[in-house]
């Protein structure tokens, strides 16, 4: 059998489940998933491999209208995912209400095949999901709609069967082997970030970026330094805590996951450094990877 291959770009709000769902539909844990909104920044690619085919998944933040550069980046990085697509995943949640507008004006006149996941069922009903379905068909009129629950994998199988109809015959983008094109040190970034994110209430998590400064591998351990920057000297009080507590406990967590993640013992060590403005500030922006 000929072998397929495709970019399939997931869009939508934020807090839709294009994390979760990512990570559902590739069996890994990539993208880093948490209740709060603009959580994922980047363009996260996740690759699915099977003998005859290959499907490249790109995870996207969620589309707002920018206040500030950072988010200026993210919303390059969506339009980055829309225009080289073979497919549109749209994740939209059942419980938001029927504003979509930030992501209907995204798409625009392009004209890109989507699929519209309506996500979180298992906290609807069926009246409501039937709504929904009618609200997306008269909006967009997309190839198909899916009403699935990215948390519980409810009506995934499905959906893998119509995303591979749509691919082109196309031979392998990546090497087979690979699952994403990010680095394990992106990845261990992006896990201390998802700790803060999970510990930290307020702006903290919005005022925080993750730099890996370390990264060695040893036969039986990776040691791993990273610099968490904040905006400001009340920012890194709240960071760092009484008495160090609140950054031993992030750096706990965030070590467990990594020994998860890279299957090997972890020593992290975690260092807080104040940024002024970092997220308005284009440099800065560049360092850490928010390049356009
Ligand atoms: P993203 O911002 O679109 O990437 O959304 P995330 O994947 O980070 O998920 C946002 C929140 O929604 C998290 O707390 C998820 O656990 C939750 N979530 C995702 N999918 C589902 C689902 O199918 N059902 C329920 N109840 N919660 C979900
Ligand atoms: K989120
Ligand atoms: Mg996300």
């Amino acid at each position: 059998m000929a072998h397929k291959a495709g970019f399939v770009s997931i869009i939508g709000k934020p807090n839709a489940g294009k994390s979760t769902l990512m990570n559902v539909l590739v069996g890994e844990r990539l993208s880093i998933i948490t209740p709060k909104a603009q959580t994922t920044r980047h363009r996260i690619l996740g690759i699915l491999n099977e003998p005859d085919y290959q499907i490249v998944f790109s995870d996207t933040p969620g589309i707002i209208k920018p206040k500030y550069s950072l988010q200026e980046s993210m919303m390059s990085f969506v339009n980055g995912s829309l225009t080289d697509a073979d497919l549109l995943l749209l994740v939209s949640d059942i419980n938001e209400k029927h504003d979509e507008t930030d992501v209907l004006e995204k798409l625009g006149s392009r004209d890109i095949p989507t699929i519209v996941l309506i996500n979180k069922i298992d906290q609807a009903s069926q009246e409501q999901v039937e709504e929904k379905i009618a609200f997306w068909q008269d909006k967009l009129k997309p190839l198909a709609i899916y009403a699935i629950s990215a948390l519980h994998k409810a009506n995934i199988d499905g959906l893998l069967e119509k995303i591979l109809e749509q691919l082109p015959e196309h031979p392998p983008y990546y090497d087979k082997e690979e699952l994403s094109d990010r680095s394990e040190r992106f990845f261990i970034s992006e896990i201390i970030r998802e700790k803060i994110f999970n510990n930290y209430q307020k702006e903290i998590p919005y005022s925080t970026e993750v730099v890996i400064t370390a990264f060695s591998e040893e036969e039986k351990i990776n040691r791993i330094s990273a610099e968490i920057i904040v905006e400001r000297d009340s920012q890194k009080n709240i960071l760092i805590g009484k008495a160090g507590s609140m950054l031993k406990k992030v750096g706990t967590e965030a070590r467990l996951e990594a020994e998860k993640f890279l299957g090997k013992k972890v020593f992290l060590e975690l260092f807080v450094k104040v940024v002024p403005d970092w997220r308005s500030k284009k440099a800065q922006l560049r360092r850490f990877g928010y390049e356009n």
